[in-house]
């Protein structure tokens, strides 16, 4: 056996060996594509298994995330910070090696992956975030930022909906730094792909724009060599290599077969596989020495890569001191010094105006000082107000404009974000409308997952958006959304919130956050009576209290806060004292310490809450006594002042709720 035979082969057998110790696992992949993995993490990537977050090292996707095991055995034998252990340890609680791949977990994986479809999309927003850089910093003989985007995609990435909108994206954007695998086994785990599919994938993505290779025999490295080759060749267009594979690839009874994608071949077959293979020991998890020591070299070769980006880093902070600078605040991920004095105030001057609108202004005011802060949105720029004015576009001649037009594809829009954010330097936005963020959910609860900065801008967030009716009037969007861990919802209740809604985003760097806006004006809270904004970043407070002790607790977020000003007043006629409590994050409120929330809510006294949206996401907050107005049926087309009296949300039914609980 060739050195390199037995290097692809003990990713062969690790994956077969990692899978059967687990019981549980899909080792046909891996097997298949283990040459590709070898010229791929020995041969093509620019990586250094020393140091994994080195910022100008090629980034990898496994969008096939469930072939986990080529993965970490790649990374294990060129050397990252994961052992034999590790790989016998393959999804067992607490490992380094999961089922699926888990970024910020181990050593060397770029992104989270398992929801087939995200990883391509994600590949293509690190490209982005790549060329949005290079265009940025890197200046003449000076290239410090220059590295590829590479993907595995298996028949299920290219089947779902996403690969289109993100492939489609990446044509049109010519990608030319973009390298995609196309793991063409035609296997996927009903069986043939024949029962489900009969796509063009070469048609389609010649469609796209994409430069398309083809290696017929993964086995054949010298033919893998030859399509990356070419397809780094091609700089102005993004290149899918399809790679012929042969699932279960080695096994002399599962090769080709279903049952090879997410089932141990069993012990028998793992024998009589490893005899094909003419593997040396019969063993599990045998690592030939001669093996390791060549794919080691990996470490070798990256640290002079890496030697070599530090020498041009070097001569670049020499001859440009405050890019250089610049340069490694972006890349570490720290706010510009200052930013904050860019966050506008509003006062009367401004009138009233739509969170949506507020969100505008904010955003226009602290672009100039966080030149990382760059997004748009899915089509609806004019709507959701996302655009800086005077920067250009983001376009393959305007590589370094900020203004993004994702097109009408917001789940890869969500998706490329979570790519431009991993790949650092960047804070993505985008916007769409609020009821869209189904269109993005899997992407949203990735960034969560993942703990990556992405900024949603979700406007027209309620009824309140009137006549476009019920297919465009979120309802359960918002409980929806606060049941995500670890992501932050704002729904800001003046432009004032608004614009500490934007602040406590930009603040919040280990998670996404989602800004949830009106279409309709809202009135500026008058804060010479109100308690001051700040308290947003406490997720709720007490914005108003009348004379006396409260005998009702009343909350609300947004455009609702309103409403509970109003009944508030209605009460005090009554000689009824009411707190107003503004909630604009439920998340951020739950994080604050049980004297200051009791401080908020006072506990014993009842509470009524209000917003025009499902109650579910309210009960947490109610007490046992408490009511919840809110929304649990389908929006209607009407002129939203009809549709809130239509729907009850309104001061008279807040102060009659007070009431029925006072007694
Ligand atoms: C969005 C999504 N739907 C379903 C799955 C479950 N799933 C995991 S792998 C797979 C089949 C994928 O087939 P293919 O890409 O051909 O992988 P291969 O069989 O070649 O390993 C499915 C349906 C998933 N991970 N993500």
């Amino acid at each position: 056996m060739t050195l390199e035979s037995l290097a692809i082969n003990t990713i062969r057998t690790l994956a077969m060996d990692a899978v059967q110790a687990a019981d549980s696992g899909h080792p046909g992949t891996p097997m298949a594509l283990a040459p590709l993995a070898y010229a791929l993490y020995h041969r093509h990537l620019k990586h250094n298994p020393a140091d994994p977050a080195w910022p100008d090292r090629d980034r990898f996707v496994l969008s096939a995330g469930h072939a986990s095991m080529l993965l970490y055995a790649a990374l294990y034998l060129s050397g990252y910070d994961l052992t034999l252990d590790d790989i016998r340890q393959f999804r067992q609680w607490g490992s380094k090696t999961p089922g699926h791949p888990e970024v910020g977990h181990t050593a060397g994986v770029e992104t989270t992956t398992g929801p087939l479809g995200q990883g391509l999309a994600n590949a293509v927003g690190m490209a982005i975030a790549e060329r949005s850089l290079a265009a940025t910093f890197n200046r003449d003989g000076h290239a410090i930022v220059d590295h590829m985007t590479w993907f595995i995609a298996g028949d299920g990435d290219l089947m779902e909906g996403i690969s289109h909108e993100a492939a489609s994206f990446a044509g049109h954007q010519r990608l030319g730094k973009l390298i995609g695998f196309f793991d063409d086994n035609r296997i996927t785990i009903d069986g043939s792909t024949d029962l489900s599919c009969s796509d063009d994938v070469v048609a389609r993505f010649t469609s796209y724009g994409w430069h398309v290779g083809h290696v017929a025999d993964v086995n054949d490295l010298s033919r893998i060599d030859a399509a990356i080759a070419a397809a780094r060749a091609e700089t102005t267009r993004p290149s899918l290599i399809v790679v012929r594979t042969h699932i279960g690839y080695g096994s002399p009874n599962r090769v080709d077969t279903a049952k090879a994608h997410g089932e141990p071949l069993g012990k028998d077959e793992v024998a009589l596989t490893k005899k094909a293979l003419g593997w040396p020991s019969v063993e599990a998890f045998h690592v030939p020495d001669a093996a390791l020591q060549h794919w080691r070299t990996a470490r070798d070769r990256g640290a002079v890569a890496h030697d070599e980006w530090r020498r041009k880093l070097i001569a670049y902070a020499q001859a440009a001191p405050d890019d250089a600078k610049e340069f490694g605040r972006r890349m570490h991920g720290d706010l510009p010094a200052g930013w904050e004095a860019a966050v506008p105030a509003f006062d009367q001057s401004n009138g009233n105006v739509a969170s949506r609108a507020a969100s505008g202004i904010v955003l226009n005011a602290v672009a100039a000082s966080i030149p990382e802060l760059i997004g748009g949105s899915a089509d609806l720029s004019g709507s959701n107000l996302t655009m800086v004015k005077g920067a250009p576009a983001f376009a393959a001649v305007t590589p370094g404009g900020r203004n993004f037009f994702f097109g009408i594809r917001e789940h890869a829009m969500g998706a490329v974000m979570n790519g431009m954010a991993l790949h650092g330097g960047i804070i993505p936005y985008g916007g769409t409308f609020l009821v869209f963020a189904d269109y993005m959910r899997p992407a949203i609860r990735l960034a969560a997952l993942m703990g990556r900065q992405v900024i949603y801008v979700f406007t027209h967030d309620s009824i309140g958006l009137g006549e476009d009716g019920p297919t465009h009037q979120p309802v359960e969007h918002l409980s929806a959304l606060r049941c995500i861990p670890n992501l932050l919802v704002l729904r800001p209740a003046d432009a004032a919130e608004t614009a500490e809604a934007w602040r406590t985003a930009l603040k919040h760097r280990c998670g996404p956050t989602a800004l949830v806006l009106t279409r309709q004006k809202l009135a500026l809270l008058d804060r010479t009576r109100c308690a001051p904004a700040s308290g947003v970043a406490r997720g709720a407070y007490t914005l108003l209290d009348c004379p006396g002790e409260p005998r009702v607790v009343l909350l609300a977020s947004g455009s609702e806060v309103q409403v509970a000003l109003d009944a508030q007043t209605a009460l005090a006629l009554d000689g009824i004292s009411a707190r107003v409590v503004s909630v604009p994050s439920h998340e951020l409120f739950a994080r604050q310490d049980l004297a200051y929330r009791n401080q908020v809510l006072l506990p014993g006294v009842p509470r009524v809450a209000v917003e025009a949206a499902h109650r579910m996401s309210w009960y947490h907050l109610m007490g046992e006594r408490g009511i919840v107005i809110g929304i649990d049926r389908f929006g209607a087309s009407a002129p939203f002042q009809k549709l809130y009296e239509e729907y009850g949300i309104t001061a008279t039914a807040v102060a009659t709720a007070a009431r029925s609980l006072i007694g």
